[in-house]
């Protein structure tokens, strides 16, 4: 397997903590993306959609989901489980990690990538060109902060997002909180529950990659 990274951006850093949780060494290989590497011919061939993560499998096979990547992880390396040890278990975390997507991660997205003149035509990551719609810069930042007030409330009676443990829930939502800095938010400091466990997440060894 190949593991294609970009050390600087927030997809690729979820699946990188997700590998470093369970114990995997796979081989990185770095794109640059600030110099459109994605957008090179042998990129382009290899990941149509122009983004990372990329996992490349031994038969040629290509991942290129943050959510196909685990998924198949998950399923080759059930150890240690990170979506749920019974199907139960995994349905649960898994609706947690797509609302934590949608309305913290993309939320995020949505503001930075509709702000930033390095986005000016590619307000949405992808093979295809878009341009940015400034209301949208205010719009996701105004979600992200709903979807921050949401999670400090969902902490209140629980230690980990979702189950008993650390899940691929706690990895995207402290990735989003990461990716918030980005466009300069922060949970407020009387977020009690949420400070908790961010300080607990990024206390672990997977958090520092
Ligand atoms: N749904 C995809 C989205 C991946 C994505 O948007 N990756 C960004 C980096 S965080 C990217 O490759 N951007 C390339 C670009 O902006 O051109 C996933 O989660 O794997």
């Amino acid at each position: 397997m190949k593991f294609y990274d970009c050390a600087t951006a927030p997809s690729p850093r979820r699946v990188r903590m997700f590998i470093a949780e369970k114990g995997l060494v796979i081989p990185v290989v770095e794109v640059d993306l600030a110099n459109r590497e994605q957008h090179s011919d042998a990129f382009v061939k290899l990941n149509p959609h122009r983004t990372v993560p990329v996992l490349e499998l031994d038969d040629g096979t290509t991942l290129n989901t943050t959510s196909g990547i685990c998924q198949y992880l998950e399923a080759c390396f059930p150890q240690v489980p990170l979506i749920g040890a019974d199907p139960k278990e995994r349905g649960l975390i898994s609706d947690l990690d797509w609302r934590i997507e949608q309305e913290g991660f993309l939320a995020v997205g949505e503001s930075f990538r509709n702000r930033s003149k390095a986005f000016k035509n590619n307000a949405v990551t992808g093979q295809h060109e878009h341009s940015q719609i400034p209301e949208l810069v205010d719009r996701g930042r105004a979600r992200a902060e709903q979807f921050m007030q949401w999670l400090n409330e969902h902490l209140a009676q629980r230690e980990y997002i979702a189950g008993d443990g650390f899940s691929i829930a706690d990895i995207t939502a402290f990735i989003t909180l990461e990716f918030a800095r980005w466009i300069k938010l922060e949970p407020p400091t009387d977020y009690e529950n949420l400070h908790r466990w961010y300080s607990e997440i990024a206390a672990r060894d997977s958090a520092a990659l």
